[in-house]
């Protein structure tokens, strides 16, 4: 259980014994701010969530509520929703579900192409694994493209994966254009009607202009339908700024947000949805096995963190 969650139960148990009025809805008001501040939240995202929760809850001695411990999640859980929500959500499931339809009725269409980006060891290569697990095992075709041409041993750790779920890789020579390697994968999966291509690169940081220029060589020459940024929960406020600062240069389709298991304190979730606009989290990486991977649901998540 991330810490956040902890937390807002223990603030919950400790407000329940708070009459309803106006001075007591203030002062919970500030501590839950406090709470989400430390524990990843972005100063931004808990001053607004805290500005709302007054707005809507001074003045209601709602006599529905027993204590504040039943009032603050009903007003809070909305708000909270709101900014978690993306701004268009992404099923890749149904997507990739809807391509194949339409690919089998006339003409093959190519393959979805997914890129994956994101500083170095935040779990990338670890997601691919992940995700295409979840589209084999679904029984879609994947193909992968180790465009990791820099990092040694990375040619060799996505072979691994592929090799153990079963599905084709495309390597590169390290030192190579790693545009090339993903170019030759996305051929040979549409020679070979594959259903996805997972390209998977080197980690950077958005600040180095040369390797962002690599990559958007690489998002060029891909034209990918979906760019996946993977972030670290454990990072807190630095996956939100990497998600801001990688946003810029490369439109995002989605966010993989990986680490959740590992004592993350969770509030970087809700901080990067906000700081990007609303893209959507796809994903929740929750271990090492490839089944450690939740898709992430914004009002399952909200229900959970304030029961
Ligand atoms: N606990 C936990 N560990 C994870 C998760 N995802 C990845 N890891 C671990 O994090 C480490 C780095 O993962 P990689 O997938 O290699 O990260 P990467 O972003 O590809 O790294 P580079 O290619 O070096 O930039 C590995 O030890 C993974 O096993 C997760 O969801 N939970
Ligand atoms: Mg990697």
């Amino acid at each position: 259980m991330s810490s956040l969650k902890k937390g807002i139960q223990k603030f919950l148990g400790k407000v329940s014994t708070y009459e309803i009025n106006d001075k007591n809805i203030r002062k919970a008001i500030r501590e839950f701010e406090l709470l989400l501040i430390s524990n990843d939240v972005s100063l931004k995202v808990a001053k607004q969530i805290s500005k709302k929760l007054t707005s809507k809850m001074l003045g209601k001695r709602a006599k529905r509520f027993s204590d504040l411990s039943k009032m603050i999640p009903v007003f809070a859980k909305p708000i909270i929703l709101g900014i978690i929500s993306p701004k268009k959500p992404l099923d890749l499931i149904e997507i990739l579900e809807n391509h194949r339809k339409i690919s089998s009725q006339a003409v093959k269409k190519s393959p979805l192409v997914f890129l994956f980006l994101g500083i170095n060891g935040t779990g990338k290569t670890t997601s691919i694994a992940k995700l295409s697990y979840l589209f084999k095992i679904r029984g879609y075709k994947v193909v992968l493209a180790a465009s990791d041409t820099f990092r040694s041993g990375a040619q060799e750790q996505l072979k691994v994966h592929a090799d153990r779920i079963g599905v084709k890789i495309i390597r590169g020579k390290y030192g190579s254009d790693s545009a090339a390697v993903a170019y030759d994968a996305i051929a040979h999966a549409k020679a070979k009607y594959a259903d996805a291509v997972m390209i998977d690169t080197s980690g950077r940081m958005a600040v180095n202009q040369d390797l962002m220029e690599e990559m958007k060589k690489i998002h060029r020459v891909t034209k990918p339908d979906f760019a996946i940024l993977v972030v670290d929960a454990l990072a807190g406020n630095d996956a939100t700024e990497q998600a801001i600062d990688f946003h810029k240069e490369i439109p995002l389709n989605g966010i993989i947000l990986a680490k959740m298991d590992a004592d993350a304190r969770g509030g970087a979730l809700i901080s990067v949805t906000f700081a990007t606009g609303g893209v959507p989290v796809l994903f929740l990486g929750t271990g090492q096995k490839y089944t450690d991977f939740e898709s992430f649901q914004p009002k399952k998540y909200v229900d959970q963190l304030l029961k």
